[in-house]
């Protein structure tokens, strides 16, 4: 029987506040509630702040590449179906550098969640500009503000043909949870960003900010997230106003129903490696 410490591995550096640590507590208490045995968990990050989560939190993971989360999340996925793979990003790893790879992914539809940790900024390397960094932003890197519209995440999700979209906040816990929960019981490529400020380097985009411009659908008993229409709608009408909550779900087939129907995933294949042949390939980049 599983305990809630158990998916603990040891104790967050993040900067006191930072909204990472509500992320944290939240993914280990859902995969606690469903049950999920660390064992059969794999949460791939990307470099950043967000990137140490999953060396905090105890279940096979890999902290990869700037902006190469997904083709390695989805290649633990498609090598071992029976996960339950998560991919972490920040907004730089998976707007910026990662940009390409996260449009494929959302056509494709591998069954394993995206969480986005948008911050605004890129955090680790100490407070550039980000693709989500709202016009003129004073950073380092843009010393007389940002003159570049920002990216909305999960617009793009819903132009590129996403299965499930959701937007949470650090700062709201319990509804961070059931998004969080409702992504992974989806079957298909779930992305659930997460607002979350980067209280040290980004004196703007706070708590208190984010807090009185979301507008939560989930609670308005008008909004369908099966409505593509409504989804589109809620991003135009509202100004500087985000939507939060779950805004699109659709079903169809994932990419592993279409593509592995009755063949074994590679790691339940009876693969013996040939080391001598491996040896020779090798010999040649000597
Ligand atoms: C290929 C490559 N380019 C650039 C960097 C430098 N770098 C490290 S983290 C980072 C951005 C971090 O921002 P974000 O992805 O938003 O994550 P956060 O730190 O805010 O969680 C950059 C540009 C890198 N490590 N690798
Ligand atoms: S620099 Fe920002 S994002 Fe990184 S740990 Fe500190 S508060 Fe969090």
């Amino acid at each position: 029987m599983l305990k809630l410490k158990d998916y603990h591995f040891q104790e967050p550096t993040w900067c006191p506040g930072c909204g990472l640590y509500s992320l944290f507590s939240v993914l280990k208490k859902v995969a606690f509630t469903l049950e999920i045995k660390p064992e059969k968990m794999s949460i791939i990050t990307g470099i950043g702040c967000h990137g140490r989560l999953n060396s905090y939190f105890n279940a096979y993971g890999f902290h990869s590449l700037h902006g190469r989360v997904l083709p390695i999340a989805q290649g633990v996925k498609l090598s071992n179906t029976q996960l339950t793979v998560i991919a972490v990003s920040g907004d730089g790893d998976a707007y910026s550098i990662g940009l390409g790879h996260f449009i494929h992914s959302l056509r494709r539809n591998v069954d394993m969640t995206y969480i986005v940790a948008n911050n605004r900024i890129y955090g680790l390397t100490q407070g550039q500009t980000s693709p989500t960094s709202r016009m003129n932003f004073i950073s380092q890197s843009t010393p007389y503000g940002s003159k570049e519209l920002p990216l909305e995440g999960p617009l793009m999700a819903l132009a590129a043909g996403g299965s499930f979209i959701a937007r949470g906040f650090s700062g709201a816990p319990q509804q961070l949870a059931s998004l969080i929960t409702a992504g992974l019981k989806h079957k298909g490529f779930s992305l659930v960003e997460v607002l979350s400020p980067c209280v040290t380097h980004n004196k703007i985009d706070t708590y208190k900010w984010f807090k009185s411009h979301l507008i939560d659908v989930d609670s308005d008993p008008n909004y369908d997230p099966t409505n593509k229409n409504k989804a589109w709608e809620i991003f135009s009408r509202h100004g500087d106003k985000l939507p939060v909550g779950l805004i699109y779900k659709e079903t169809r087939p994932s990419f592993e129903e279409l593509s592995l129907p009755g063949r074994k995933p590679l790691a339940f294949l009876d693969i013996t490696p040939e080391v001598g042949k491996i040896e020779k390939i090798l010999e040649k980049f000597e």
